[in-house]
């Protein structure tokens, strides 16, 4: 777009924003809607890292999509419409980054961010600059702002300090300061004093800006819609100097209201360095009180003290109002803005129910937290993994005994053969070339009602045959007429006569260490009654386990009886069995890849194939 030589922003200018920074570039979305600009402020970033990507923003309550290149000659040819570059590299490479940018004549003005330039480099820049006539604004500034049609970065603050401010839309007032903090308590004046800000710049605290008061100010006068000038000096530099001599040689004519900071310099009793870098007077020339008694001699009207500014501003503003310089126009209702979730949150003006709730664990502290106990004392106590079950699994510790028995628990189900279900698919997935995760799953997917994962149905069973008093003998009978297996009860290759060692491990334990044990007295007194029918009938390790497990439970006093039934229906034990056997499917998978084995096919002549059988199903069905 074309714009006039004095107006180096409007609103549709575009700018690239160099680096990567996406609350900056939040904030000038969001400022870009406040003020009801058509299309964003910006339009892409530049980042020479992480390659070329987009990065999701809001536009309004809506969400719009930034490219971000790597290179700015890739963005200038996407982006013929940008004019205007946010530059936010760090003081390291903003030089080079900047120089890249004036390379390119699309470019008309750069704002800089950084802190801490090397003057050398400020001054190269300032010189470059000025010979290509692209306008600098900083190092070391928050930038500058034009109410209704563009922010640079950070300008003007958090949303709600935009807003009170009006700068949303524009007013007569054209400032420059040196201090982004000030510019911040001008617009604020401005507000409240005068119809608002025209255009507010903040020209950096170095000693060499990019550009000047007097730039700024040259334009101010220059545009017909800003009607007075603000200008907020300080100590240190002669660049007020500059702007009295136009004043004297009648360069400048609008009303122009100015003020000089620093003059409490003068109870020091050595020179004093303010917060800029060239905050600081070399001479007397340069100090607060000299710039201020030259300017009011020059005719701006210029306040006794700072605390007068405001006053000084409405009086000059309301004979701008009176002769007719100033029309005000009426109005406008400031925008909604929606408000910025983590920010509303944190002042706790807004709540949202969680989509989530999570009572096990917690790693937003400095500590990692198991149910409320730190890692390190985990490890201080020693509680073992019966303990950090006990923690994870029941959100409670347990007594030492069930701890113990968990444990217990764990070890006896690791493994049980490469023959068993689950460690013959885990196998044969790994020797098809599959990862750790893929055979420990495809193995896992094996425990079910039959294989390893039938605690919870005996849990389930021996508890309601204990719970209504039923004899062992009726409780089996009952099983028979519901046409149910009994979970827990019979083993493919242990019986009566090959006993499983696992399970005398557990009945020895519990009998020994548990206050109550009546589920496994139970159980067992089932396998009395069934292994009359077969020997193969006994007491499994996943029955014996689930009907210890229900009398730990039951039992152990760290449960209601409402939380112990929870337990049980919510699957705890299969987890059991889950977590034991997957230490052991891990291994057969390791032993599988460390023997090389190869990919497994089953003989043919191990598969019983008929396939007139599947195709006597078909015709008949046809
Ligand atoms: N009958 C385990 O079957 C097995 C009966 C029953 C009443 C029963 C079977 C069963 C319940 C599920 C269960 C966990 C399939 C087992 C484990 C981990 C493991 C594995 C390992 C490890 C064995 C013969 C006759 C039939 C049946 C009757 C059988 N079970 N009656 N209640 N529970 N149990 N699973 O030997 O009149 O002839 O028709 O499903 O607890 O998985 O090491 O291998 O650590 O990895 O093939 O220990 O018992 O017997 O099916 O031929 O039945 O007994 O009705 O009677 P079998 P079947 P009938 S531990």
């Amino acid at each position: 777009a074309q714009r006039p030589w004095f107006r180096p922003f409007d609103e549709t200018t575009r700018s690239f924003v160099f680096g990567l920074q996406p609350r900056a570039i939040q904030g000038m979305l969001d400022f870009d809607f406040s003020c009801g600009r058509k299309t964003p402020s910006v339009a892409a970033m530049i980042y020479p890292f992480g390659g070329h990507h987009i990065q999701k923003f809001y536009w309004g309550t809506k969400e719009t999509l930034l490219p971000v290149y790597t290179t700015v000659a890739e963005a200038i040819k996407k982006h013929p419409d940008v004019d205007c570059v946010v530059n936010f590299a760090s003081s390291r490479s903003v030089y080079s980054a900047t120089l890249e940018i004036l390379s390119f004549p699309q470019i008309k003005s750069i704002g800089i961010i950084a802190e801490g330039v090397p003057e050398r480099h400020a001054r190269e820049i300032l010189h470059l600059a000025e010979e290509k006539g692209v306008m600098i604004i900083g190092p070391a500034t928050v930038g500058g702002i034009k109410p209704g049609c563009f922010r640079i970065g950070n300008t003007g603050g958090m949303m709600d300090n935009l807003i009170s401010c009006k700068l949303y839309r524009p007013g007569s007032v054209g400032y420059v300061s040196k201090s982004g903090g000030m510019s911040n308590e001008l617009n604020n004046i401005l507000a409240q004093q005068t119809n608002g800000v025209y255009e507010g710049i903040a020209i950096g605290g170095d000693r060499y800006p990019g550009t000047s008061f007097i730039d700024h100010i040259l334009r101010y006068q220059a545009d017909p819609e800003c009607k007075l000038i603000l200008l907020l000096g300080e100590v240190g530099g002669t660049e007020e100097y500059r702007v009295i001599e136009a004043v004297k040689s009648g360069v400048i004519t609008k009303p122009i209201v100015a003020w000089a900071i620093g003059t409490c310099a003068k109870m020091f009793t050595s020179e004093v360095q303010f917060g800029h870098a060239g905050s600081m007077a070399n001479s007397d020339l340069e100090t607060a009180d000299a710039k201020n008694r030259a300017m009011r001699a020059a005719g701006f009207i210029v306040p006794e003290t700072f605390e007068d500014l405001p006053d000084v501003l409405k009086v000059v503003y309301d004979k701008l109002v009176e002769n007719g310089t100033i029309v005000p126009k009426p109005e406008q209702e400031p925008p909604q803005i929606p408000m910025d979730y983590q920010w509303a949150s944190k002042l706790g003006l807004i709540r949202k129910p969680a989509a989530f709730i999570s009572t096990i664990s917690d790693e937003r502290g400095q500590e990692l937290m198991y149910a409320g106990m730190r890692i390190s004392d985990v490890f201080k106590e020693d509680i073992g993994i019966g303990g950090v079950i006990s923690l994870l699994w029941f959100k409670r510790r347990l007594p030492a005994f069930a701890c113990k028995f968990i444990e217990m628990v764990l070890q006896l189900t690791a493994d049980h053969g490469p023959a068993v279900s689950g460690a013959m698919n885990t196998i044969i997935t790994a020797r098809a070339g599959k990862d750790l995760i893929s055979s420990l799953v495809a193995g896992l997917l094996t425990i079910g009602d039959r294989f390893g994962g039938a605690l919870d149905g005996a849990a389930a069973e021996f508890s309601r045959g204990v719970q209504s008093g039923l004899s062992p003998r009726e409780f089996v009978d009952s099983m028979r007429k519901a046409n149910k297996l009994i979970p827990g009860i019979g083993h493919k290759i242990k019986s009566k006569t090959n006993p499983d060692l696992r399970v005398v491990l557990v009945v020895d334990y519990v009998r020994k260490h548990f206050p109550s044990h009546r589920t496994l007295d139970f159980a067992l007194a089932v396998e009395d009654v069934t292994t009359q029918k077969s020997n193969t009938l006994i007491l499994n390790v996943d029955g014996a386990i689930a009907a210890s497990f229900c009398d730990l439970l039951y039992g152990c006093g760290a449960f209601t009886e409402e939380e112990a039934t929870e337990y049980l229906r919510n699957g705890t034990l299969n987890g059991l069995f889950v977590l034991g056997r997957s230490m052991g499917f891990i291994g057969h998978y390791l032993d599988q890849k460390s023997l090389k084995q190869p990919l497994y096919r089953h003989p043919a002549d191990d598969i019983f194939i008929n396939l007139a059988q599947g195709e006597r199903g078909l015709v008949s069905s046809v």
